[in-house]
């Protein structure tokens, strides 16, 4: 008996949650302070929806250092019924990676565990001090991030199509281990200090033994009053909150975090010596998610907050966070916020179903007639959740927690081929995805 992949997601979120709440207590701070949020939220009528399961829902983010760790991740995330969707190019916010995330990719496996992980792979090609970005990939050559224990479960799950119950949780506990934070570094402090000053990130990758899991995130339905209660529970939030602001109807994502930690490290040097420093990665994140955006939409998405930017840039130290506040509400006054422009400007994706009242009328329902039956309340539209990650706000993540002066702009090279084929596959479009899952809805209630 194989153990279903969404059953090994599902535990795999949970133990990944486990292990960072010792390694960065403050997230446990996130997690009840979330819960705490979001059952207020329930309790004011947020109806049909499960606190535990609301809560629970949550992404995290890695840093791979070279092609075979994301050809491998990939490998591994399949087990779990997880697939890379999504390309994202941070280079040209300066940020030396690009990236994918792995998720489920139905809406019956996203219901049942939606747990995603942000996934980039460092650049190297964009150090262009030469003999610093070959110092960084004999570093990376040499090291190797899975145990045989892990690989052999992966050959296992690849050979019978599946894992039993006892295979599962070794894979589970050693892949864990794979992220965890590991304090002793696997270069010199002089060669960290050399890497921290090329860009942070190149650092964070190559500094370290694995891939520390760097932020967990859990969904809230109220980010406002998270982000007004992060100081009363003693966390250093961030000055902004990322993404649309409040609206009826919510969009995409809305995002802010607590600001990394400074964590002691111990570097070692060609002698073998051992000196202390600290490093700074590990912070933790909350979301609230809205509706997923169609290709048109998200251009008004994008557009709309680059105008924002333009008049008011937000300062990391939130000495104008009301000005960019007031500004983001006034610019998206132009992003229509009810359901039914949304669907009409085919702005945002949406599942239909037949309404109760619908039911009973049985009707037969069709292309054509579909708008009128809306008017009657016999179908009801609701948007589809956003699953995916935003390049803009991924990237104010990036800056905000890597510390807010970055010296050295990257050129733009937008690089997906690169990245498919050191994943070993192609990326799965979301638009694609969407479209799947409304038309599906469409399908199911014409049927
Ligand atoms: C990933 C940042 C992306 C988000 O929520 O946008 C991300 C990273 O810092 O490695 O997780
Ligand atoms: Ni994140």
């Amino acid at each position: 008996m194989h153990l279903p992949s969404g059953d090994i997601r599902r535990k795999f979120s949970a133990a990944m949650s486990k292990m960072y709440c010792t390694e960065v207590p403050d997230y446990q701070k996130v997690i009840d302070l979330v819960l705490n949020v979001n059952k207020g939220a329930i309790d004011q009528g947020s109806v049909g929806l499960d606190i535990d399961n609301i809560t629970e829902e949550r992404h995290g983010a890695i840093r791979l250092g070279k092609a075979s760790e994301l050809s491998m991740m990939r490998r591994l995330f399949v087990a779990m019924g997880m697939h890379p969707v999504g390309y994202y190019d941070l280079s040209v916010a300066g940020i030396p990676v690009h990236s994918t995330a792995f998720r489920p990719v139905t809406l019956e496996e996203i219901d049942y565990c939606p747990f995603r992980i942000f996934t980039s792979l460092l650049r190297l090609d964009l150090i262009s001090d030469l003999k610093l970005r070959s110092a960084a990939q004999d570093v990376l050559d040499k090291r190797s991030i899975f145990s045989p224990m892990l690989i052999q479960q992966l050959e296992k799950f690849e050979k019978n199509k599946g894992l039993t119950k006892e295979e599962a949780a070794i894979f589970i506990d050693e892949l864990v281990r794979t992220f965890r934070w590991n304090n002793e570094a696997n270069v010199s402090k002089e060669l960290y200090q050399k890497l921290n000053s090329s860009h942070r990130l190149i650092a964070d990758v190559v500094s370290f033994k694995g891939p520390h899991i760097n932020h967990l995130t859990p969904r809230t339905l109220d980010i406002d009053k998270v982000q007004d209660q992060m100081s009363d529970v003693g966390l250093n939030a961030k000055a902004i909150v990322e993404g649309a602001p409040k609206r009826k109807v919510p969009i995409l994502l809305r995002q802010t975090a607590f600001k990394a930690l400074e964590e002691k490290v111990s570097f070692v040097n060609s002698l073998g010596i051992w000196s202390q420093g600290a490093h700074t990665a590990r912070f933790g994140e909350i979301e609230q998610r809205g509706a997923a955006l169609t290709a048109k939409g998200q251009a008004l998405y994008d557009m709309l907050l680059s105008k924002v930017r333009v008049i008011v840039t937000p300062n990391p130290d939130g000495s104008n966070k009301n000005a960019y506040k007031e500004t983001l509400e006034k610019v998206f006054e132009n992003f229509p916020d009810d359901l039914e422009t949304l669907k009409e400007q085919k702005l945002a994706y949406f599942q239909y179903k037949k309404s109760p009242e619908g039911k009973a009328a049985n009707i037969e329902l069709s292309k054509d007639n579909i708008e009128e039956n809306i008017q009657k309340g016999y179908v009801t539209i609701s948007p589809i959740t956003y699953e995916d990650f935003l390049p803009v706000s991924a990237a104010g993540i990036f800056q905000s927690n890597l510390g807010d002066a970055q010296g050295q702009e990257f050129t733009h090279q937008s690089n997906q081929k690169l990245f498919e084929t050191a994943l070993g596959g192609k990326v799965l479009n979301f638009y694609s995805l969407y479209e799947k899952m409304q038309e599906a809805s469409f399908a199911r209630i014409c049927a």
